[in-house]
């Protein structure tokens, strides 16, 4: 793929929309705003398309208006997707990926479908926000205190502050880089890892006290309720399952909540050999092989039960 015509395509559109995979996490948030600054900075319009997402990201500075629905009718030249593995991803926005006259699919996902009109993909990243540093280097956009902020906070989240297996050398260069534009970088970590509501604090307490162990104690189980997600107001849930999966030898930690209900989202994630990913796939999910989720439509034991099963076969 000439990432130079990508860059080519995108200067002649007008109507440009970014989006984000669906439950927007920092990478997701990160990649749209840092896109929405560049293009800006060569004189091109576009808008955010993202689902609700936690106020612990209000502090990246977005050049562009953020909407959660388009009018149905409204005409899109150009759709670009980032972070999304699939097209399901998106979600309830489909339909404008499917109505837009060309797309532009930019992710770091192993299962990525190359479902865009243009594909820039590549696994060997941490983050969709690292795979945009290098893009806008090439495309010669010059990162601006804000594109390194936005960046710099992708990274960080989906390295899981450069702890996960997904941190490179390379990883660490870039970070370096943004860091020059004066990021408070002790700040970034409080707000992605230190920082939580009164609610999901209490709600991380109930959903340890009732973890369970199974396949001689590789692999820990819990969840929450629909009632009990509902009382966080945002359905944000992130970061219980780094909780389980810290549990002496667990191997798999297993993280199930009803976001509606007969809705169960799971999240899965992987210390050892056994990839989640294959396992999230089961069920039309899908991500990486040490981080993964998936959307069970079934009451929460049923799904409980089904993500246990599939599991089986690893113990
Ligand atoms: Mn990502």
């Amino acid at each position: 793929m000439n990432n130079g015509a990508v860059l080519e395509q995108i200067k002649k559109q007008n109507k440009i929309i970014i989006a984000g995979h669906t439950n927007p996490d920092g990478d997701a948030i990160g990649a749209c705003f840092a896109f929405a600054h560049a293009l800006k900075n060569i004189g091109k319009k576009s808008k955010i398309l993202l689902e609700a997402f936690s106020s612990t990201y209000e502090f990246l500075p977005t050049p562009v208006e953020v909407v959660h629905q388009l009018d149905p009718e409204e005409k899109i030249d150009l759709f670009i997707a980032l972070d999304c593995g699939d097209e399901q991803r998106l979600n309830s926005y489909v339909p404008y990926l499917k109505n837009a006259t060309s797309t532009i699919n930019i992710d770091h996902h192993t299962s990525n479908t190359m479902y865009g009109d243009y594909n820039i993909v590549s696994e060997e990243v941490s983050s969709t926000c690292e795979l945009l540093y290098d893009l806008f280097e090439e495309w010669q956009i010059p990162i601006t205190s804000s594109i390194a902020l936005c960046l710099y906070t992708g990274i960080v989240y989906d390295t899981g502050s450069f702890q996960h297996t997904s941190t490179t050398p390379k990883t660490h260069w870039i970070a370096s880089h943004l860091l020059k534009h004066k990021i408070d970088s002790s700040f970034v970590s409080h707000q992605l890892f230190h920082r939580r509501s009164y609610e999901k604090t209490k709600l991380l307490g109930t959903t340890l006290a009732r973890a369970s162990l199974y396949y001689h104690d590789q692999v820990s189980l819990s969840f929450a309720s629909w009632a009990e997600t509902k009382s966080l107001g945002t359905g944000d849930t992130e970061g219980i399952v780094q909780f389980l999966a810290e549990i002496d030898d667990v191997s798999v930690a297993v993280f199930l909540y009803e976001l509606y209900p007969n809705e169960v989202k799971v999240s899965l994630r992987s210390r050892d050999d056994v990839n989640v990913a294959a396992v999230a796939s089961q069920f039309g999910g899908g991500g990486h092989i040490k981080a993964a989720g998936c959307t069970i439509f079934a009451p929460v034991e049923e799904a409980k039960r089904l993500v246990l099963e599939a599991l089986e076969d690893f113990f």
